[in-house]
């Protein structure tokens, strides 16, 4: 007869193997990992000192992740730093709880854990995944990649390639990226500037290229705070689509395009420069120009030119109708240096700037500093949002709203183009609209990184 301690004994076993069973099961189904890691890096010209780097994979930007449209997403996410992380899949349509944000819609993922990402990718185009915590730091330290929405049928291209641009802050005596990611001057005013820009991790990014070969070239911004301002030399071509939505027919780019932190841009450029020549992309804001991409031209892929491309498949859905009811909203951002902001409500109290100045604190969101308790609107789902943004300060910024595009009413009344992020000069008042159509709390914030860690943001639930 058994004993109860043998049955005690041979339960536990049995609950130990039960235990042990589910999870190698699952192990042989789990997802293709993600792992953010230190690693050390070549980001400066050959001459200077590696960097360390923290990076998925290992790298930075992080691996190109590519999805079919409608596809699904599966990385088990694993944290290998030494400080909590997670990651936000900027600009997609995601499921709340996938969306990376800690606080908001998950926890930090503690160093050693893990978090599994699992989520649908209902609209095409060019967008990113980067760290949500400390990102001020964590972005900057290289946890970054560029994440692709493949359309059913991509536009007829012969290739495409994928830029993140990027600047990095390095001591050209180490390599090393300076510790400073809370400086007090960088919050106040424009942000983290680098001393360092490069094409997707690439110092002078060269290629070869053929006069007439048509390119697809996916731009993402994922400086800390650089406003990238580029022009095409030797390159004719169009925007198709910005933030990942395509624009409903090609525009031609014969000025500058304007990316600001977190937004996108995907182009396509025929190479227009002579044999034996040089074309680029350039960042014509600078003196005298400065190449971002190097194009050299070797060869010719045709005798003529191709016509004017097919506008991108539009995304399904994303239909803001102005024409019934909407829920208005204001924001009015404030502070930073030269802002004379005199106080706002930091922490359940009302301060003065001074003692905001003496907690590294500078912004303020309708007069309240940080992320606050409750959201700045509750909105019922499929209520169309009208928000009217004012930037009285002195900077300009990049405004980020999660899970939804919005459009900018334009002063016509008219719509402009749907996006993820719209960046705001200083003193501007600007007015977008979205349809609140995916339920679940979404953050609203600066993607100067540095001006979100010291005041710029808030958040609104969609019920
Ligand atoms: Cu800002």
């Amino acid at each position: 007869m058994q004993t109860r301690r043998h049955f005690m004994a041979s339960s536990a076993a049995a609950t130990a193997l039960l235990g042990f069973l589910p999870r190698q099961a699952k192990a042989t189904v789990s997802f293709e990992t993600l792992e953010a890691m230190s690693a050390s890096v070549q980001l400066a010209p050959d001459g200077y000192p590696a960097t360390d780097i923290w990076g998925y994979g290992g790298t930075a930007p992080g691996p190109i992740l590519r999805v079919a449209q409608g596809g699904r997403l599966q990385r088990r996410f694993v944290n290998s730093l030494p400080q909590a992380s997670s990651i936000h899949w900027h600009g997609i349509r995601i499921d709340n709880a996938m969306d990376g944000v800690p606080g908001l819609t998950q926890a930090a993922v503690e160093p050693g854990d893990g978090f599994d990402y699992d989520f649908t990718l209902p609209d095409a185009g060019t967008y990113w995944y980067h760290s949500h915590n400390r990102s001020a730091e964590q972005v900057a330290r290289g946890l970054h990649g560029a994440l692709i929405v493949e359309e059913g049928t991509p536009p007829d291209v012969d290739r495409e390639e994928v830029f993140v641009l990027d600047d990095w802050l390095i001591d050209p005596e180490t390599g090393q990226i300076p510790g400073d990611f809370e400086s007090p001057h960088a919050r106040s005013h424009a942000g983290r500037m680098g001393n360092l820009i490069l094409t997707s991790g690439v110092f002078d990014k060269t290629m070869t290229v053929q006069r007439n070969e048509r390119l697809r070239l996916r731009l993402i911004n994922a400086a800390n705070a650089r406003i990238f301002v580029l022009g095409l030399i030797g390159l004719e071509g169009w925007t198709m689509a910005l933030d990942g939505m395509p624009l409903p027919a090609p525009e031609p780019l014969d000025e500058v395009l304007v990316l600001g932190p977190g937004q996108r841009a995907d182009l396509i450029v025929d190479v227009t420069a002579e044999e034996g020549g040089t074309a680029y992309l350039a960042r014509v804001n600078e003196a005298r120009g400065a190449p971002q991409v190097t194009f050299r031209v070797r060869g010719q892929a045709s005798l003529a030119r191709r016509g004017i491309p097919d506008a991108l498949p539009p995304n399904p859905g994303h239909v803001i109708d102005l024409s019934g009811d909407s829920v208005n909203l204001t924001l009015n951002m404030e502070g930073g240096a030269m802002g004379g902001l005199r106080e706002a409500m930091f922490n359940g109290e009302q301060v003065g700037f001074r003692e905001l100045a003496q907690a590294n604190q500078f912004w303020a969101f309708n007069g309240m500093v940080g992320m606050p308790d409750s959201p700045m609107a509750t909105l019922d789902r499929g209520q169309i949002v009208r928000l009217t943004i004012s930037n009285d300060t002195a900077f300009p910024h990049a405004m980020h709203l999660h899970g939804m595009h919005f459009r900018e009413v334009l002063t016509d009344n008219t719509l402009g183009p749907m996006r993820d992020t719209l960046l705001m000069d200083s003193s501007e008042r600007r007015e977008i609209a979205f349809a609140a159509d995916n339920p679940g709390d979404w953050l609203l914030h600066c993607h100067m990184l540095s001006h979100a860690a010291s005041g710029m943001m808030t958040w609104v639930r969609v019920t």
